[in-house]
């Protein structure tokens, strides 16, 4: 694999609603993010993901865009963006805007237009259809529950909308479309950004006349359209959502080959806790399950393509009160960091996971702030499900479970703002907030945030932790995550012998006291890991034969450790 500038930083997302405030408002804003830069950079963090900060209505908080030139009052100005890209560079830091190109809000200008009448020249910037004798012209369904069409009295029409119906899809077909998203593409690059985040970006090759809405059939010829009109040249970091995906199509958008995307965000592992297609519908994962997919996407990709590695999101529950355990914050909190981000890929670490923020529990759906939360709440009540119930599923998996302010002390409202938060803080910020956090790591004691540091640290020293092949040991254990990586020079084109390494990762993903097969054990005993979550309570080199609850290490072994390794996935 060549290597790319991004392919050892590691990313951050800021949902800057609820980063930090710095003027009170209780709604966070570019200026407070420019005060935890230090903060961020400490923690070995490259690039910033900001959620989008542009001129919003906020119904889907920021994700209806009403203009891409402008930023929202609230968060600040272009003078604020501008010093925030400064700041940045200062640090040798990186900054992607978020490119919401499926939709926009329905107040931007060309949507106010195009309702006007049939024959306006933004007519067709978006997706319009007569109904069916009083129906919607089909039967598809928005993501945020009830019909995907919208009556428009106006013209007696529908139009489209994959998500709130403030948030009307564009039509991609038209060329002016994609013109109009070149040019904010362009904007944004002489701005000085390196590169972009596309939401739901599968979408917009979406021939609805088909019913196909996810990668249509000139999804990939767009794409690379994009990047060919609006990139001028520059390498930039890109990652693509894609809900609708597969390893094969993942490795066609990441291929440098082909000249698309850096890497694409899939869903897989987090879709496990739910039964089908419906996310509020909720199942326990098996360990293997996770394996099972990290395995296909990790094996897949490896010398074609890129990964990218995410437990969180804005979109996502918290991922200890989710796939971890709330009581055992710190053991679980690092484990699930250790055997994800050690894979081969691009992390990703969503604000306030440092620190282990948990989920969050509001008594009344008028707490709630999430569009998603609220339409999925009515209609689960208009079907006659008592409150109870559908709160279960909330609690699990409503979006404002990552949306509570982040956590940066003990002051009131966690020291997000002086004011009131837009969001309540999660009362637990008491004890997990980043102040105490750093005060308890001076005292000696072990932190998430330490953990994390070192986590990062250790991934961009070792190359072999970049661009290693990644080899499963015990797949079917339901306990244990072990897997190795190493370089395989028949594929990847380092050939430093500085980089002949091999990292063994081995976490016990449960609750109990777990036993290690026995010559497993035999090879590492006696080793001294590299990153141990527990080392506090332990001896320096390995000395028992069993792991404590989600205790877990990453240990270096000389390479001719390899056959042996090799020898104990049978
Ligand atoms: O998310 C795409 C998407 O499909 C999500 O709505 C997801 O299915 C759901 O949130 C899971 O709970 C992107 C953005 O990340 C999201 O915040 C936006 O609401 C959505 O697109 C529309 O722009
Ligand atoms: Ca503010």
């Amino acid at each position: 694999m060549k290597p790319q500038w991004w392919h050892s930083l590691v990313a951050y997302q800021i949902y800057p609603r609820s980063f930090c405030d710095s003027n009170g408002d209780g709604i966070g804003d570019i200026k407070g993010i420019i005060s935890k830069l230090d903060y961020l950079k400490d923690l070995g963090i490259d690039i910033l993901w900001l959620s989008p900060v542009y001129d919003s209505p906020n119904d889907d908080n920021g994700y209806d865009i009403r203009n891409y030139y402008t930023i929202q009052e609230e968060y600040g100005t272009m003078e604020d963006m501008e010093h925030l890209i400064h700041e940045l560079n200062q640090r040798n830091m990186f900054l992607i805007m978020d490119i919401v190109a499926n939709h926009t809000s329905d107040e931007h200008p060309f949507f106010v237009a195009s309702r006007q009448n049939i024959t306006n020249p933004y007519r067709d910037f978006y997706i319009w259809r007569k109904g069916e004798n009083g129906n919607p012209p089909s039967s598809i369904e928005s993501v945020f529950k009830g019909s995907a069409w919208e009556y428009d009295t106006l013209t007696d029409e529908y139009y489209l909308h994959l998500f709130s119906k403030k948030q009307p899809d564009v039509n991609w077909h038209n060329p002016k479309v994609r013109e109009m998203f070149y040019d904010i593409i362009r904007f944004w690059i002489d701005k000085g950004v390196s590169g972009f985040r596309f939401d739901v970006i599968d979408l917009i090759g979406k021939d609805i006349d088909s019913n196909i809405l996810s990668n249509g059939p000139l999804l990939h010829t767009y794409i690379k359209e994009m990047v060919q009109t609006s990139f001028q040249g520059k390498e930039l970091f890109t990652v693509g959502e894609a809900h609708g995906t597969n390893v094969s199509l993942g490795s066609k958008y990441s291929d440098p080959k082909e000249n698309e995307l850096s890497m694409i965000f899939q869903f897989e592992h987090v879709a496990l806790d739910q039964n089908g297609v419906d996310k509020w519908d909720l199942r326990t994962p098996k360990l293997t399950e996770f394996k099972t997919i990290f395995k296909r996407w990790q094996e897949g990709l490896y010398g074609k393509g890129w990964n990218s590695l995410f437990w969180n999101n804005h979109d996502q529950p918290r991922v200890i009160s989710r796939f971890g355990d709330e009581h055992n914050a710190y053991a679980s909190g690092s484990c699930l960091a250790l055997l994800l981000y050690l894979q081969h890929g691009t992390p990703f670490i969503y604000q306030g996971e440092e620190l282990g923020m948990l989920g969050i529990r509001f008594d009344s759906i008028e707490d709630y702030n999430d569009i998603e939360t609220h339409q999925f709440y009515s209609e689960a009540r208009s079907k006659g499900i008592d409150h109870t119930a559908i709160m279960k599923s909330i609690y699990a998996k409503s979006r404002d479970n990552s949306r509570t302010p982040m956590q940066w002390n003990t002051d009131i409202h966690a020291g997000f703002t002086t004011g009131t938060p837009w969001l309540p803080v999660h009362p637990n910020y008491i004890h997990c907030n980043v102040a105490s956090e750093l005060q308890k790591d001076h005292d000696g004691e072990q932190t998430l945030l330490r953990f994390y540091k070192e986590l990062i640290a250790l991934r961009k020293k070792e190359p072999t932790l970049t661009y290693g092949a990644y080899h499963e040991l015990f797949p079917e254990s339901e306990t244990l995550y072990v897997y190795f990586r190493s370089i395989d020079f028949s594929i990847d084109t380092l050939k430093n012998p500085k980089e002949t390494k091999i990292f063994l990762i081995i976490c016990n993903v449960s609750s109990e006291k777990t036993e290690l097969p026995i010559l497993l054990y035999k090879t590492i005993q006696g080793y001294t890991p590299k990153l141990h979550n527990l080392k506090l309570h332990m001896p320096k080199a390995i000395l028992h034969s069993h792991l404590e609850p989600y205790e877990s290490m990453c240990i270096q072994l000389s390479h001719n450790e390899k056959e042996k390794l090799i020898s104990l996935k049978i």
